[in-house]
């Protein structure tokens, strides 16, 4: 990836399949349709594979019976599906496991191995040999002279942190981004931090993930999250699973899906991709289903709308509704509607003018599948909807999102047990860090009280969110660069063009517990701060201490790692925040060293802050913690009119032009974000090989491409300009037509930086429009 361009179009990037982002390939690549159940001793196989490459075969079953436990073990640090309220002590899944051996592992990074290997030798490896060298532990400061990391205490690096802070000329030159792996506690100081220096600019994760859900959810109903928790999986009828790969991402979903259909709810999976959880699963907490492989049915009905289609399929449903009420009038909740609804006739005057030829056309669904996906929906009672990125990461995100909420509030499936919305969240604590301020565009109220209690004078302008920092630090406006977690180089949109971003940088501060490309890409100055995992001891002066976590379903509890930490020199993250806080701000009034001795106090503080956390220290410590109540499921809409809102936005167009593709891309099974464990995507069916393309095999014909033939991959962008990967071996998968998919994060490349969705900001990962040729 060394081509460079500039965001505006005209030079070409291109970068080919010698790049590796994954594991050098362990044979030939193989595709077969995978047609087994998902978890099972498949998941079982995999995992202990990987426990043992980790070194990790003693401490890793002992952790992982600690894992998810009320109160006493650490919350999983994988995806954020809230944790099984009968306590169920194996309600772990595989990727779980997988990703707590991962920081578990026995390897280390080391000053020698610094020593030894320079920045730009470092370069030439793959992202999975770089984060495969294990946990780093010491804090490393970037030496130009010799190109090498070198050590540097603690102590050094805060100073080289707030003197390059305090010599900004103003405080929006810095940005501070946040992957949702960082606990409350220390959220709360890192956006404390920010905003006492003096900016808002607090890009992080969810600026590429759920922000539509949030935009929306705040325009329909004035509650920005879900509404539903576990127990209404547990009671609904219905449950509709639009754009999410639950087998994969969100595993202990699995468990939820087979229980609801044997009890006798009805499943719709809305996915271009027939994925493993829309088939057949093996409870992996059922030792008799494990046992005999005994699978359950995960699905009444498969959905295969095209890549963007969505939109127009629900509106179809809610067409077949509204046609269906004159005949039917309980096909709608008429007194819900007229109670607690506005807008409701500007929405339904919207369906009557989508002809039914429109919606097949822009869904890619025929009329026949819509009629059947509405009969279940009318048939149930109530109805959960849930959605991950196959919903959120489009240009019309917002009002795809706007429109689940529309069908559900057609029945009124809101505000009572076993209905309403539920997005999946993704890492597992992304949720709580809106809730305790990270957000480029926080609430005046919010501000007010930060103010108030915490005696700082919070900037009121908003910052800068993920997609504007890169572009902030391409310019030249964004000179300090903080990342807390995460791998902002390689998850970012436009890989050339981030790099070149980030390297114009006076300073870039990592944060985070292995080595990644965010280390190697770097500014003129470049810190890595090795800190504390989420499974291990944090001791502090004033005792063993917890963090808290807040999933999907707004339960918040505390997380409390029990292992040696993995070097006698990191710092817990609260801790590594306070050190920066104190060197940039020597004039500040905030305790930062008192409230890192015991996080009972910061949650003191937070609890005077945060609406919904009042007798913070008691209630986190209930058994399986406290939810944060969400109006709306009380009815109450924080809306301007007071009512929830319908949304009649028109049908965007998302059929491709002729000749081209909508390019999705995904996670294969076996990755974490960036943090690629193997090249096997198990689910799918494919092993050794990520740099791929699925595509439907009519149009693999069309073009003349063959199983494994080589293919070159051009995007074209909003703004006229072409990036491409070339190479990318084809494999014909079942796909709609005119769809494709392949890997995140090599797939970055195509995605141009300034195709962003101009109704959430968030960059477009999933609707990529591309040619594919045979290569040449
Ligand atoms: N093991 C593991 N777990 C994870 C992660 C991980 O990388 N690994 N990542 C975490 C994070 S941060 C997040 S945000 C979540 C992500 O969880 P997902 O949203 O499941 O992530 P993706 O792999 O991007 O998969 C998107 C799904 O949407 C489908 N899709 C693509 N386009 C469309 C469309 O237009 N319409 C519909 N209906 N579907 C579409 C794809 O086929 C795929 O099934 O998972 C979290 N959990
Ligand atoms: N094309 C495309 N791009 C995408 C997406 C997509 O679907 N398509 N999805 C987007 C989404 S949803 C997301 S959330 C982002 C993910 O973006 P990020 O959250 O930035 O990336 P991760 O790969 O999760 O970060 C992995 C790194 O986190 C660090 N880390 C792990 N555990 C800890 C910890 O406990 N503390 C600290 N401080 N560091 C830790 C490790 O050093 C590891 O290398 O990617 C986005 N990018
Ligand atoms: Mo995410």
């Amino acid at each position: 990836m060394s081509a460079s361009q500039d965001e505006a179009g005209g030079r070409e990037t291109r970068a080919g399949r010698e790049t590796r982002v994954g594991p050098a390939p362990a044979g030939e690549p193989e595709f077969e349709p995978y047609h087994h159940p998902a978890a099972g001793w498949g998941a079982a196989k995999s995992v202990t594979r990987f426990m043992s490459r980790e070194g990790a075969l003693v401490d890793g079953p002992r952790a992982i019976l600690r894992m998810n436990h009320e109160n006493t073990g650490f919350d999983c640090p994988g995806c954020a599906w809230p944790d099984d309220t009968k306590g169920l002590h194996l309600d772990i899944c595989e990727n779980g496991i997988k990703h707590v051996t991962w920081e578990m592992t026995r390897k280390r990074v080391g000053p020698e191995f610094f020593a030894s290997r320079s920045v730009s030798e470092l370069s030439g490896w793959s992202d999975y040999d770089l984060e495969n060298q294990g946990r780093l532990t010491e804090p490393m400061v970037y030496d130009p002279e010799t190109d090498h990391y070198v050590p540097i205490s603690w102590k050094d690096a805060f100073d080289l942190v707030g003197s390059t802070l305090r010599g900004l000329d103003s405080p929006h030159q810095a940005a501070f981004y946040t992957s949702g792996r960082l606990g409350n506690e220390a959220t709360f100081l890192y956006q404390l931090m920010a905003r006492e220096l003096g900016t808002n600019n607090l890009p992080d994760c969810s600026n590429m993930c759920h922000e539509a859900s949030g935009r929306a959810l705040t325009a329909s109903l004035g509650t920005g999250k879900g509404t539903v928790d576990l127990k209404d999986w547990e009671t609904t009828d219905a449950l509709f699973i639009i754009g999410v790969n639950a087998a994969s991402n969100a595993p202990r979903m699995l468990t939820a899906l087979a229980e609801a259909h044997k009890r006798g709810a009805r499943i719709v999976h809305v996915n271009p991709l027939v994925e493993a959880a829309a088939t057949r699963a093996i409870i992996p907490h059922d030792f008799r289903d494990m046992a005999t492989l005994h699978s359950t049915r995960t699905s009444n009905l498969n959905i295969q709308p095209r890549i963007g289609g969505d939109m127009a399929l629900l509106r179809g449903m809610a067409k077949a509704l509204l046609e269906q009420s004159s005949a039917d009038p309980k096909a709608l909740d008429r007194e819900f509607i007229d109670r607690y609804t506005a807008g409701f006739e500007e929405y339904r005057a919207a369906c009557e003018s989508a002809s039914w030829e429109e919606i097949e056309r822009q869904s890619g669904v025929d009329r026949a599948a819509i009629l059947q996906a509405a009969r279940v929906y009318r048939e149930a009672d109530r109805s959960i909807v849930s959605w991950c990125l196959g919903v959120t990461q489009h240009e019309h995100g917002v009002d795809t999102v706007r429109e689940i909420v529309n069908l559900l509030l057609l029945r009124g499936n809101l505000g009572r047990e076993g209905a309403g919305p539920s997005p999946v969240r993704g890492h597992s604590n992304v949720q709580g860090n809106r809730t305790c301020g990270i957000d480029h565009r926080p609430a005046p109220e919010f501000l007010d009280r930060l103010g108030e209690v915490c005696s700082i004078d919070p900037p009121r302008e908003h910052g800068l969110d993920t997609v504007g920092t890169i572009r902030a630090m391409h310019r030249g406006d964004i000179k300090v660069f903080v990342g807390m977690g995460g791998n902002f180089a390689l998850a970012a949109p436009d890989t050339p063009y981030t790099y070149e971003a980030l390297r114009q940088c006076e300073l870039t501060v990592q944060v985070s517990t292995k080595l990644n490309r965010s280390h190697l890409v770097h500014g003129r100055k470049a810190l890595i701060l090795p800190c504390l995992g989420r499974t291990e001891k944090d001791e502090q002066r004033g005792g063993t201490q917890s963090t808290s976590v807040e999933d999907s379903m707004s339960m918040v509890h505390l997380s409390v790692g029990m292992k040696r930490p993995a070097s006698p020199h990191l710092l817990s993250e609260p801790a590594v925040v306070a050190g920066m806080a104190r060197a940039a701000l020597p004039d500040s009034a905030t305790p930062w060293e008192w409230y890192v001795e015991d996080y009972d106090r910061i949650r003191d503080t937070m609890a005077q802050v945060l609406n919904g956390f009042e007798d913070f220290n008691r209630r986190v410590r209930l058994p399986l913690g406290f939810r944060l109540k969400q109006p709306a499921r009380e009815l109450v809409f924080l809306t301007p009119s007071g009512r929830a809102e319908f949304s009649a936005a028109p049908l965007p167009d998302v059929v491709p032009e002729p000749g081209t593709l909508a390019l999705g891309t995904m996670r294969s099974h076996d990755q974490w974000n960036t943090t690629i464990y193997s090249d096997n995507d198990r689910y799918r069916g494919v092993k050794n090989l990520r740099t791929l393309v699925f595509m439907n095999e009519d149009d693999m014909r069309e073009r003349g491409i063959a199983k494994f033939d080589p293919v070159d991959i051009t995007s074209t962008a909003k703004d006229g300009s072409r990036r491409g990967l070339n190479g990318y071996l084809a494999i014909p998968y079942d796909i709609p037509r005119g769809c494709a998919a392949g890997y995140m994060p090599e797939m970055n490349v195509l995605c141009a930086l300034g195709d962003y969705s101009t109704q959430s900001d968030q960059p477009i990962m999933k609707h990529v429009k591309v040619t594919i040729t045979h290569a040449a």
